[in-house]
């Protein structure tokens, strides 16, 4: 339609340049002229403009959701990252936890032709058909944050984010380390587990590598999902507290339960953290983790690192470039603990 509009105002600008030339235009030719002119003059920049727009790296990212603070960072993190000035076009989609539209918008990145699928996979599975269909039309799918269970690893080209198993066993290290620092290392130890999404790879992780680091005197009372979100953490930590009367340790999957079950906890006329009656394991190490911390709520959190942004960026350029890059790349993580919060939480970039 723009290309057909720009012909017929070129022809009339044409004619209206021959008629003036053999004479004075009329005023309607002339105000044609004009028009055809100011119409030329704005397709020049536009054509240069699209021009520009044709060199962009065109990027479709299927993000989960907006359910915790780490995902917020997360989102921030691409949205920084893959901007024009940078080269890139970002396509986002908020798929709001749900997997049906994460797939909607993987085919409908398909249809636009982007040049590279980015995907958080809300859970692990579900993904073959859809992957399949990226690749049939040449398009190469980068997973970041959370990982696919696939039969054929072809299907996407590679995944950066935590090691999952990795922190629930690094929480594991600390609460035995804790608890020997507290003379407690043979006492029966309760704990209550608030899960992520069941299926999510933070969640399959986080459980497996705190579950496979018990110590033979901990006792796993119950666990349930959060859904990584404060409120449906706190929902979860009242039952547990209706049920329980002898929790020692609650650990949340992520930071946003953990601040729920705090609240749940104190509701109930309860302490928690360091000089608190239950002690609170957490993941993700947001700022909010860390003043949590610093007003004595929480104990520890294992940090999963969200500053993918730049990571995929550098992945999709070495990819431009012709380069290979690895199957599976793990972003550096820590833990931090409560006493060293306070002379933390001002290097924190999320
Ligand atoms: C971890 C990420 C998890 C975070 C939660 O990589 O998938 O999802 O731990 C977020 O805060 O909701």
């Amino acid at each position: 339609m723009k290309k057909k509009t720009v012909s017929v105002l070129l022809s009339v600008f044409m004619a209206a340049t021959l008629l003036a030339g053999c004479g004075k235009a009329t005023s309607e030719e002339a105000a044609t002229e004009e028009a055809a002119t100011e119409e030329t003059e704005t397709e020049e920049p536009a054509a240069e403009e699209e021009a520009a727009s044709d060199d962009l790296i065109v990027v479709g990212y299927a993000q989960v959701g907006a359910e915790s603070d780490w995902r917020t960072a997360n989102t921030e993190s691409f949205k920084s990252t893959f901007t024009e000035e940078n080269g890139y076009k970002l396509i986002f989609d908020d798929a709001q936890q749900k997997q049906e539209n994460q797939i909607k918008a993987i085919r409908s990145f398909i249809q636009q032709e982007v040049d590279y699928i980015v995907v958080a996979p809300v859970v692990e599975t579900g993904w073959e058909t859809v992957l399949q269909e990226a690749k049939e039309a040449g398009i190469p799918v980068i997973l970041s944050d959370r990982q696919m269970d696939v039969s054929d690893d072809s299907l996407y080209t590679c995944w950066v984010g935590g090691n999952f198993i990795k922190e629930g066993q690094d929480a594991a290290a600390w609460l035995k380390n804790y608890l020997e620092e507290q003379g407690r290392a043979d006492d029966e130890i309760n704990i209550v587990t608030l899960q992520g999404t069941i299926g999510a790879s933070a969640q399959v992780g986080r459980t497996e590598g705190f579950g496979s680091s018990m110590e033979d005197n901990w006792n796993m009372l119950d666990m349930q999902t959060g859904e990584f979100t404060q409120s449906k953490g706190q929902e979860v930590m009242e039952s547990f507290l209706k049920q329980y009367d002898d929790i020692d340790v609650v650990v949340a999957e992520n930071d946003n339960m953990a601040f729920g079950a705090i609240d749940a906890i104190k509701a109930a006329g309860k302490t928690c953290g360091p000089d608190g009656d239950i002690i609170i394991i957490s993941f993700d190490a947001v700022k909010a983790a860390f003043e949590s911390m610093i007003a004595g709520d929480m104990n520890v959190s294992v940090e999963c690192n969200p500053l993918h942004g730049p990571r995929v960026a550098e992945i999709i350029q070495t990819l431009e470039a012709g380069g290979t890059v690895d199957k599976i790349m793990y972003v550096d993580e820590e833990v931090f603990p409560a006493e060293t919060a306070a002379d933390v939480i001002g290097t924190r970039a999320y």
